[in-house]
């Protein structure tokens, strides 16, 4: 037939193999020779049934997200034509999902009589991710064949499911033993035997005949998702589509589908959402670090300190099955960490993440020491010790001593110079930092800082490391703050200047959050600590003497007035003792006002609108310069640190692919005007002018 979709016949059966790797994606050729071969099928006379399936490990990805958003040619069929074509059909068209069907792949499966699935098969709808509802009558089909409530479930998380339990829900027809393209030409040779009609999902009505007209149904559902889907469109899209679903007849359902896919399909969200998909893969590829660059073994794992930052760190290794000794200098300390290891697991056993079982493996597999000379065997030590330079460099020199050569020394330091910490070893070829974000068993990101001298094998191992522990990891040079503090400097520096100027916390948070961060850079500095960030400060402004430039005094205040933020219920806001429910305090405004009086500011009306521009703009700047720097090595590495360390919104792809969507010469214009605000920070970006001169974004930019 065609290079990516070929066929054979067996008793009577024809077996129509999609083969596009590396997942079978259904790009045009593909859905043009699916149609083609299908309809050859039902025109030649040998053939009695029909068995779709995929080459390799896939069945179908679904629909190849790289031809969205760009020209189609002209006579290029689409899926959900070809699909409900599948309906006039009149050989039984059986699906041999032999891997994952997700998405198009699944619809292609829908579009079938019958669905035999191997064991290892995983189906699902997970269009919701990129910002689209499935298109090609998944959102039609799948209640038809699971009720309402499963389809809801399955198409709003975008979760796939194994086959067991697509069996159980009515997705798939037959489970095969071992040979799922074997087991559905059976299944196809016996339909046949017995003769049509076969079964069409498009006309079944079972399922969700008692949820018309149930509009309680979808309201629930619109309750249910409003946390999860701020600020998304997709998720409430798909509700409406299974609404119609439900309460239209199968062509019309159909139409609305279609009409709510085209309009989100070519919005801002889906491409932004696209392109954190294709950038989370992106930024594994590093540039300078061939693919084919030796990788480490790490079967062992010493981590140091075992607080908030140590423990969160070493779940995640003991998840991966990787065994970890960490280290605390006190015993009373070592036993406080250990225990609260244990109890963020059993948190998630009542939150059904894990069995009491899985919790007891993980704990196996973690050792405490008070003991160096126990990192005498591990393949890697990270250190997550205080944030000071000297107790970073006397512990290098220890590891250094300690470690087994080629054992690679990692630092979680989120601001500090990794080459002086590097100075401290014999070995600066293998040190490097890998910074967690808290809570680090939960956040995705790991932000992998070169040192000067790290060697390549260092970097790909501790690339492959962030891989194997379920990490999104960043390569990022060396500098202050590195890529993401960097850049959160410039924005709550931002946040505070606008405070002394006229606007209050809950203002400024507030136009952050309904940007769609997950909280404001008060709140953030309050869950972090004030404490934190003043001794943060501290550090800094020792090492670059900064204050020459003017910076707001008013987080510095509110530390010497013993307000440290969510932990002692005090900070920007008070927080109640038993509830924890955030509250302004009158007594942070009058702070406020007190320092714009001392500083001789007049204060004035600031619009959402300054704000948004204010925090975000400079942050935007200082990825410019980052970039300029070689820093990061594109935009993309910037846009991933934010999705996935800072809590970007993903539909709006992280800040650099944001600026590009507001436009260049706007940000540089606004910045202009700041200027005259704040000249100590605010100085646009050369790059930043380079690119909005030259009508260009950031996606043009190349090194
Ligand atoms: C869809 O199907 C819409 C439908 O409703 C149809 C609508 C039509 C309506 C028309 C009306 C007008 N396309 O992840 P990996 C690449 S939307 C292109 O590293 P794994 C991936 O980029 C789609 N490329 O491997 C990577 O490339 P690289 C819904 C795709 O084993 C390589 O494959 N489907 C692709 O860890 C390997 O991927 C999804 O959202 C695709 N669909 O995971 C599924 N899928 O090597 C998305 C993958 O150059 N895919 N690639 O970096 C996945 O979840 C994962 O890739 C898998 C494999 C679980 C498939």
């Amino acid at each position: 037939m065609t290079d990516v979709v070929t066929t054979r016949d067996q008793d009577g059966i024809r077996i129509i193999t999609l083969n596009n790797p590396p997942v079978n994606a259904l790009s045009v050729a593909v859905v043009t020779g699916l149609r083609d071969a299908v309809a050859a099928a039902e025109a030649d006379g040998s053939v009695t049934g029909m068995v779709v399936t995929g080459e390799g490990s896939a069945f179908i990805a679904g629909a190849d997200i790289r031809e969205f958003g760009k020209p189609r040619p002209k006579d290029a069929p689409l899926l959900h034509d070809v699909l409900d074509g599948f309906d006039a059909i009149s050989k039984p068209l059986v699906a041999a999902i032999n891997g994952v069907a997700l998405g198009g792949g699944l619809e292609v499966a829908l579009g079938c009589n019958y669905r035999v699935a191997g064991h290892k098969a995983l189906v699902g709808l997970p269009e919701v991710n990129l910002g689209i509802i499935p298109g090609a009558g998944g959102t039609q089909r799948l209640p038809r064949l699971t009720g309402a409530e499963t389809a809801l479930d399955m198409i709003t998380s975008g979760k796939p499911v194994r086959a067991d339990k697509a069996a159980a829900l009515g997705i798939v027809d037959a489970i095969a033993d071992s040979d799922v393209v074997g087991d559905a030409v059976e299944f196809a040779k016996a339909r046949a035997a017995e003769g049509g009609p076969y079964q069409r999902v498009s006309e079944k009505d079972d399922k969700i005949a008692d949820d018309r007209g149930n509009a309680g149904l979808f309201e629930n559902w619109r309750k249910k998702i409003a946390r999860s889907a701020r600020g998304f469109d997709a998720p409430w899209a798909c509700i409406d589509a299974v609404e119609a679903a439900v309460n239209l007849p199968f062509a019309q359902g159909r139409e609305k589908e279609r009409e709510i896919f085209t309009g989100l399909v070519n919005g801002d969200k889906a491409a932004a959402q696209r392109y954190a998909f294709f950038g989370e893969r992106e930024v594994a590829r590093v540039p300078d670090i061939p693919k084919d660059t030796p990788v480490a073994k790490i079967d062992k794992v010493g981590i140091i300190g075992c607080g908030t930052m140590g423990g969160g760190i070493a779940m995640n290794f003991l998840n991966a099955g990787i065994p970890v000794t960490v280290l605390e200098i006190e015993q009373a300390a070592l036993d406080r960490g250990l225990a609260t290891v244990r109890a963020n697991y059993e948190r998630s056993v009542k939150s059904g993440r894990f069995t009491a079982e899985q919790v007891d493996e993980r704990m196996a597999r973690i050792e405490g020491t008070t003991d160096m000379g126990a990192f005498a065997d591990v393949d890697m030590v990270i250190e997550a010790a205080v944030e000071k330079m000297d107790v970073k460099k006397q512990v290098f020199a220890k590891l250094d001593e300690t470690c087994k050569p080629g054992a690679i020394l990692a630092t979680n330091t989120s601001t500090l110079d990794i080459d002086e910490i590097a100075s401290a070893t014999s070995r600066p070829e293998a040190v490097c930092g890998t910074h967690f974000f808290s809570p680090a068993n939960v956040m995705k990101l790991m932000e992998n800082v070169r040192g000067a001298k790290s060697s390549k094998e260092t970097l790909a191992t501790v690339m492959a490391v962030a891989k194997k522990i379920g990490k999104v990891g960043v390569m990022v040079g060396n500098c202050d703050g590195f890529v993401g503090n960097r850049m959160l400097y410039a924005y709550t520096r931002q946040a505070n200047f606008l405070l002394e100027e006229g606007a209050l916390p809950a203002q400024v948070d507030k136009v952050i959050y309904d940007f769609g961060f997950p909280m404001g850079p008060f709140q953030m500095s309050d869950l972090a600590g004030i404490d934190v960030g003043y001794y943060v400060r501290e550090e800094r402004d020792k090492r670059f003497g900064l204050t020459d430039k003017r910076t707001s005094k008013i987080a510095d205040r509110l530390f010497e007035m013993g307000r440290y933020g969510q932990k002692n219920g005090k900070g920007w806001y008070l927080y109640d003792e038993t509830t924890r429910a955030r509250t302004s305090d009158p007594a942070v405004e009058a702070l406020i006002l007190e320092e714009s009086g001392r500083l001789g500011i007049e204060r004035r009306e600031i619009s959402d609108q300054e704000i948004l521009e204010r925090c975000l703009y400079p942050l935007v700047n200082e990825g410019a310069r980052i970039l300029e720097e070689g820093i990061a090595a594109r935009p993309v590495d910037i846009d991933m640190v934010w999705l996935f360390g800072y809590g970007f919104p993903r539909y709006r792809g992280g800040p650099m692919f944001w600026a590009d969507l507001v436009g260049l010469p706007t940000v540089l214009e606004r910045l202009e005007a700041f200027r005259k605000i704040d000249p100590d920070w605010i100085e646009p970006a050369p790059l930043l002018r380079e690119l909005a001169g030259a009508g260009k974004g950031f996606k043009d930019f190349a090194k």
